[in-house]
């Protein structure tokens, strides 16, 4: 398989850290779906973003829930990373899209105040995300666990999802983290510790 998308994107790291922790090899293209690799992007995904899977037998997969859906639905026995049924299944995915939110937003924030020209930047704006974005930390915080993941023993879905938003503003935006969320940064620690994590760090 081949993922398009840069580990910054925290949609194609979560399919990265998906396909490692299920054992499935997959092919990197770290590219951005701007500028020069923009058309390359456009190739595969009409809209024009990513991440992207392109399956062994030339499938073309867009939108992270949906991949990661697939992912699970043909994942080697025992590997699901989001319980297939039941009040576990919703509960876990009620997780995932709190941290899926916080990553939409602190996206967002990129492209409003990193990328945006300074004389177009609508500070009303910036506000209202900071008051999301520090929302959804504060949420994930609450539901972080002392010791071990939101998913047990190890990460499901939803810590794939919370420690990558977590990191995507640290390497982002790090002043948007206050006040501090220790338990959320402690999860990330103990992600860290697992080469799918260690080895997807994003880049900026
Ligand atoms: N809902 C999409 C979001 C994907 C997304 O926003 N990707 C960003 C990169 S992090 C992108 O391609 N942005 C370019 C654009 O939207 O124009 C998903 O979950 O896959």
């Amino acid at each position: 398989m081949i993922l398009y998308g840069r580990n910054l994107s925290p949609y194609a790291r979560r399919i990265a850290i998906w396909c490692a922790l299920q054992g499935r090899e997959v092919e990197r293209r770290m590219i951005a779906p701007m500028g020069e690799t923009w058309d390359e992007v456009r190739a595969h995904n009409p809209v024009g973003r990513v991440p992207i899977l392109i399956l062994d037998d030339g499938t073309e997969m867009i939108e992270t829930f949906a991949v990661c859906d697939w992912l699970d639905e043909t994942a080697p026995e025992g590997r699901r990373l989001v319980p297939a049924t039941g009040d576990a299944r919703r509960a876990c995915l009620q997780r995932l899209a709190l941290a899926n939110s916080l990553s939409e937003k602190a996206v967002a924030m990129v492209y409003e105040k990193n990328r945006r020209p300074e004389e177009f930047q609508w500070p009303a704006w910036q506000e209202r995300l900071t008051t999301q974005i520090r929302g959804g930390l504060a949420g994930l915080e609450a539901l972080a666990p002392e010791a071990g993941f939101m998913g047990g023993e190890a990460p499901d879905g939803s810590d794939i999802a919370a420690v990558i938003a977590l990191q995507f503003v640290e390497a982002t935006n790090p002043w948007l983290i206050e006040p501090a969320c220790p338990r959320l940064a402690g999860l990330a620690e103990r992600a860290l510790a697992l080469p799918a994590f260690a080895e997807t760090r994003p880049e900026v």
